[in-house]
């Protein structure tokens, strides 16, 4: 009897827990390429030509390691479209008796699976160190879910920077050395650009036929499709800009897309890197005298810590989670997140870049998009579906609760213990943007000042009551609470002229 193993495009791994233990002789792994999977939100261009790409050259690793592969295009005639269609198509195909596949990284696509007949065999994914039983042993009877503490069970658990029972260093997280502004450098490291070979150029012409109309621009395409380029990026990112990260971490810059990021997330999130394999070698590169504990503390906190525990989440919480709205947000995603167009510099550059390269950074994501959706109140479901289709990184168990959580505290501050809300000060604390923006950041009312500044404390006070009631917030509302009625109005109309125009034409703001 034959065994028909399933593998979706973020399961690019040849140790994966589907393939494990298998005969290949008596095996068919099925990968398909379908509009279901490409279209459930308009993905960027570059992530789908990413996603396809991997998807063929993975096939052809497993071919040259013995599978036998059936791919289907997503040109092929008989495609039906959906995950669904194509496993039932190919279970007579192959007249497979067992299904098999790795458990999905989204809620819609187990239920997809669930509802096969037969019903697969479905196996954890433990590509990840928390298994699903083990984070809700963690989250039981805790009153709030904070992931420093998740964060040291996984350091314990890997031993990775430990000596013996203790933190290396002596402390668990370093973050408060992780808060410097960048200035422009010559030697800025610059990811590697690798030249798509002929199967990528296949899929850009595809994409670009079939998907030319879509968010993003779809060249120049340079990003790693195949293990072992992406392992050289992994090594890249280790030796140049390791270094750094934990400095400018939380930094911006105009013209720097980059600076010292690693992008290594669509290819941790695919599967063509191991997450537990890029901690041991940065943690290696420290051993070794060659990056900074702080540098180094923080990059395996945001892959064993925030990784982990945001997924932990996505799947505590359930399906329903990407529709809260603790802060009752309605307001529709203006047009400027998918124009680009906007005199705010710090938009135009995490929107501007957003568009090329598919990518922004973590702060980019949090602190300009994310705090000026936070600040205008829009729909926290539209943005999510807006994160979700933008980068080369989204997938819905990573990026919702980011979006729903961290980003827009959606869910009551059930991830974040206060929100992630800004004035202008703190992006011109954080980045050069400010010195070329329309507005100016020094300004806190009326037509020439940053919008920021009056959004900032209209947010405040629209929710000041349910503030009150936070410790991390009580101090900023009784600031609110002191300020004279007359300037507390100023902001206040300042706000509503704001969010007036930007309801009426949402972009060119
Ligand atoms: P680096 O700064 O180099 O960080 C190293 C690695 O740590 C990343 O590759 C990633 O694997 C991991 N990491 C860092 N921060 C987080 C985090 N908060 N959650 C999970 N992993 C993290 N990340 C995604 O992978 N997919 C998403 O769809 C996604 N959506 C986001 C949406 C919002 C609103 C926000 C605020 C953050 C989102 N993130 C998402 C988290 C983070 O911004 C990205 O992981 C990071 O920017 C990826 O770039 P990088 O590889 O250069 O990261
Ligand atoms: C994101 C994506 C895209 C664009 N296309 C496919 C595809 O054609 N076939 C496939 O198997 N997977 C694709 N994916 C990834 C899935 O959407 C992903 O597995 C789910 O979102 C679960 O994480």
């Amino acid at each position: 009897s034959r065994t028909l193993v399933l593998i979706l495009g973020d399961q690019l791994s040849p140790a994966l827990s589907s393939l494990r233990g298998l005969d290949p002789a008596r095996t068919t792994v099925l990968l398909c390429e379908v509009m279901g999977e490409a279209s459930y939100v308009g993905h960027h261009q570059k992530k789908i030509a990413f996603i396809f790409s991997a998807m063929r050259h993975f096939a052809q690793e497993l071919r040259g390691a013995g599978w036998t592969v059936d791919y289907v295009t997503l040109d092929d005639p008989a495609n039906t479209g959906t995950l669904v269609g194509e496993v039932t198509r190919a279970i007579t195909r192959h007249q497979a008796s067992k299904v098999r596949v790795t458990e999905p990284g989204e809620w819609r696509v187990l239920a997809d699976l669930q509802s096969l007949t037969p019903v697969p065999d479905i196996l954890p994914d433990d590509r990840f160190l928390c298994s699903h039983a083990e984070f809700q042993d963690w989250a039981e009877g805790r009153k709030a879910l904070r992931m420093e503490y998740f964060y040291r069970l996984m350091r314990r658990k890997t031993g990775l920077l430990m000596d013996g029972d203790e933190p290396a260093g002596g402390q668990w997280n370093f973050d408060h050395d992780n808060r410097k502004r960048a200035a422009p450098d010559l030697f800025m490291p610059q990811p590697p650009r690798h030249a798509p070979d002929a199967i990528t150029r296949d899929v850009l012409d595809l994409v670009a036929q079939r998907f030319g109309s879509n968010f993003g621009t779809l060249e120049p395409f340079w990003l790693p499709v195949t293990r072992a380029d992406a392992e050289r990026a992994a090594q890249t990112f280790i030796t140049a800009a390791l270094p750094h990260f934990g400095d400018y971490q939380d930094a911006m810059l105009t013209g720097q897309k980059f600076l010292y990021h690693s992008l290594l997330s669509p290819l941790i999130n695919v599967g063509l890197l191991d997450p537990l394999a890029m901690c041991r070698m940065a943690e290696a590169a420290w051993r070794d005298g060659a990056a900074p504990l702080n540098a180094v503390e923080g990059f395996i906190r945001q892959i064993i810590g925030w990784r982990e525990y945001v997924r932990g989440i996505y799947w505590r919480e359930g399906p329903d989670y990407v529709r809260r709205n603790a802060l009752d947000a309605v307001r529709p995603l203006p047009a400027l997140y998918w124009t680009g167009r906007t005199g705010m510099a710090c938009m135009a550059a995490a929107i501007g870049q957003t568009i090329e390269e598919a990518y922004a950074h973590h702060i980019q994501r949090l602190m300009v998009t994310g705090n000026f959706a936070l600040l205008t109140g829009i729909d926290p479901h539209a943005l999510h579906e807006w994160y979700l289709a933008v980068y080369f990184d989204a997938f819905e168990w990573v990026e919702a609760p980011n979006t729903i959580g961290m980003s827009q505290f959606a869910d009551g501050g059930l991830l974040a213990s206060k929100p992630y809300a800004a004035s202008g000060a703190y992006i011109d604390r954080m980045s050069d943007y400010c010195g070329s923006c329309r507005y100016s950041v020094k300004l806190k009312v009326g037509d020439k000042a940053c919008p920021l500044n009056a959004l900032y404390w209209d947010f405040i006070a629209r929710h000041r009551d349910r503030f009150a009631g936070n410790p991390r917030m009580a101090q900023i509302v009784r600031t609110w609470d002191r300020m004279a009625e007359t300037q507390q109005a100023a902001l206040r109309q300042s706000a509503a002229r704001f969010l007036e125009r930007l309801d009426e034409t949402g972009t060119d703001l």
